[in-house]
């Protein structure tokens, strides 16, 4: 079976090395040795300067809602995955839709300041698949109105400027997912990062239920803490970054040029490097999009509806905010697969059933 993803597992000799580690010291989890080694070793590789380990992507926005004390409205992107938009929401505020760009993907500055009213307190915007978001548009933006800015980059893991510089460095805090289905993964976890030291301390006791040395509750906090095991599978998958990097590359490059002209591609900000985290394609209607699904199912290929549906349709989310590029192209994009270990036989024979799926579907709406 060919799925969306498959998570990378490192070499067992490599993760037995931290396990044994952890099994003669008995420090499986809070703060312990190999989460501090991590940490250093990311913020390296990052080109960041704190970068808070924590459980998950989901708990890192929680904690960046909370440790900026945001109130009221904040404005996001409908097109993502549910965790942007629900983890506002869970946190007692409301979350306002700005729509998307139908060639980015990425919520649209212009209808950011549509959305702003006195009672807005920040932006969310999302780095989708990886590609940044105008940074520059959005902190003028919240520099005019005074607002936070928390960018979601669970997709941006290493994304760089041509001037070699982190896109993770962007807004007054950037989170990360390192989820088993991304790039770089640590099982469940994700990274809250900010170049304020302050506001780094305030996170840092925030994620241990706001205890602060050892009898003192400092803040309002939640157990967001990373266990030693998952720095372990941390440590031993930056070491094979490169690569599953350059792996995914070739076949990010088999997809884009067997379907060029088939579908259409997100367009890339052009300062900046693909992280191949993804590989999204846009059919011309739902219909070309539903038969392909259909005819790859068939040969046991299983791509996914990454996003699907908008988040503005959610009742729970949503009060009567309609985004309609957001969703318009979500009733036409799917991720393809994308991973390691697979073959370049299988890319191809996925490219070819695509090819097939629309020739057949436009002679049928031909008929
Ligand atoms: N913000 C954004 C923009 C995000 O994309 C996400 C997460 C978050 C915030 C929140 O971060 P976390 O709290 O999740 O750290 C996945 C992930 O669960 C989720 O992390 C990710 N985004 C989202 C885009 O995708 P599903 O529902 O696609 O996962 P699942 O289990 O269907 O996996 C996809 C395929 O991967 C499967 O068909 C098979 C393969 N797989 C998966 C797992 C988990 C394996 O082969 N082995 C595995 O262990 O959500």
């Amino acid at each position: 079976m060919i799925t969306v993803t498959k998570p990378w597992l490192p070499d067992r000799k490599k993760l037995d090395f931290y396990i044994d580690k952890i099994y003669s010291s008995g420090h499986i989890t809070n703060d312990g040795p190999l989460l501090k080694l991590l940490e250093e070793r990311l913020q390296k590789h990052l080109g960041v300067k704190n970068l808070i380990l924590v459980n998950n992507g989901t708990t890192a926005l929680q904690v960046a809602y909370e440790a900026l004390e945001l109130k009221g409205e904040i404005i996001t992107t409908p097109f993502s995955f549910i965790a942007t938009s629900s983890s506002i929401v869970w946190q007692g505020k409301k979350a306002v839709f700005a729509d998307i760009s139908s060639d980015t993907l990425n919520i649209d500055p212009h209808q950011i300041k549509k959305k702003i009213n006195k009672n807005t307190s920040a932006i969310v915007p999302v780095h989708c698949f990886g590609n940044p978001v105008d940074v520059t548009a959005v902190k003028e933006i919240s520099e005019n109105h005074n607002l936070k800015t928390i960018y979601d980059a669970s997709h941006a893991f290493g994304i760089k400027n041509s001037d070699g510089s982190s896109i993770l460095n962007s807004g007054d805090i950037s989170t990360l997912s390192f989820h088993a289905t991304k790039l770089f993964h640590t099982i469940e976890g994700g990274a809250i990062i900010t170049s304020d030291d302050e506001l780094a301390q305030k996170i840092r006791i925030m994620i241990r239920c706001g205890i602060s040395g050892k009898d003192s509750v400092q803040y309002l906090g939640t157990n967001a803490k990373m266990n030693e095991f998952s720095a372990a599978m941390g440590l031993c998958i930056l070491e094979d970054i490169e690569t599953i990097l350059q792996k995914r590359k070739r076949i990010w490059e088999l997809y884009v040029e067997g379907l060029k002209g088939i579908v259409t591609f997100q367009l890339w900000s052009s300062c900046y490097e693909n992280n191949y985290a993804y590989v999204p394609v846009i059919f011309s209607s739902n219909d070309n999009l539903l038969s392909a699904e259909k005819a790859l199912s068939l040969e046991n290929i299983f791509p996914r509806r990454y996003f699907y549906p908008s988040l503005d349709t959610l009742d729970f989310l949503s009060t009567s905010q309609v985004c309609e590029n957001s969703r318009d192209i979500a009733s036409r994009i799917m991720c393809l697969p994308i991973y390691p270990g697979l073959s370049e036989q299988n890319v191809k024979r996925t490219i070819d059933i695509i090819h097939s799926s629309i020739l057949e579907e436009r002679q049928r709406s031909s008929a």
